[in-house]
């Protein structure tokens, strides 16, 4: 059983949004054309609490994509994006969510950040995803979605650690990009043993 998982198709992704990634919106058209070839389709969703400790203006002198060390270790500080209810955290307007079986939530722990659609960044609080997929009896996901070398990256490297065959379909992600993380993430997946699609 497949299961198309959407990592974060949200507004805030997009050209005009807080953390916007070029080209973000263009794959909403190319990901709705995957659902009806899979069984299920699942979505997340960035959704973090106004003062979330991910932003930079939580951190008084710190700006956008600088580090600091949290205690489940280093962590990029963005732009404040996907607050709960705003109209950034909503699901782009082109990308079709009648499908969906269900949407996981990710980012709402002040303390944590969570790319992954399975772990939050400390690598042990579950969201889960990886029980419901076992339940309903999916196997394989193909992944698509924002960005590639973040949410997407995690997530797949996760799946494939908990034993889901991931496939990620590149031409339905968009990038950040910022100091070779495209080209690192890339790199970590297919050393996890993700196919890259
Ligand atoms: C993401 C940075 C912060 C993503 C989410 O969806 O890739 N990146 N929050
Ligand atoms: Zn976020």
């Amino acid at each position: 059983m497949k299961c198309l998982v959407v990592i974060d198709p949200q507004n805030d992704f997009c050209p005009g949004g807080a953390l916007a990634v070029e080209d973000g919106d263009t794959i909403m058209s190319s990901i709705n054309d995957m659902m009806s070839v899979h069984d299920l389709v699942v979505l997340t969703q960035d959704w973090h609490p106004t003062g979330h400790s991910s932003f930079a203006s939580s951190h008084p002198g710190k700006t956008p994509l600088e580090m600091v060390d949290m205690p489940y270790g280093p962590q990029v500080l963005w732009p404040d994006h996907c607050i709960q209810g705003s109209e950034g955290a909503a699901f782009h307007a082109d990308l079709d969510i009648s499908l969906a079986s269900a949407i996981i939530r990710k980012g709402m722990n002040p303390e944590v950040d969570s790319y992954s659609a399975f772990f939050e960044n400390d690598k042990a609080t579950q969201t889960g995803l990886a029980g419901y997929l076992r339940e309903v009896g999916c196997t394989h996901l193909t992944m698509a979605g924002l960005a590639t070398d973040f949410c997407v990256a995690w997530s797949a490297i996760d799946g494939a650690a908990l034993g889901f065959a991931v496939e990620v379909r590149l031409a339905s992600c968009r990038a950040i990009d910022f100091n070779g993380s495209l080209t690192a993430a890339l790199e970590e997946m297919r050393a996890a043993g993700v196919t890259l699609a």
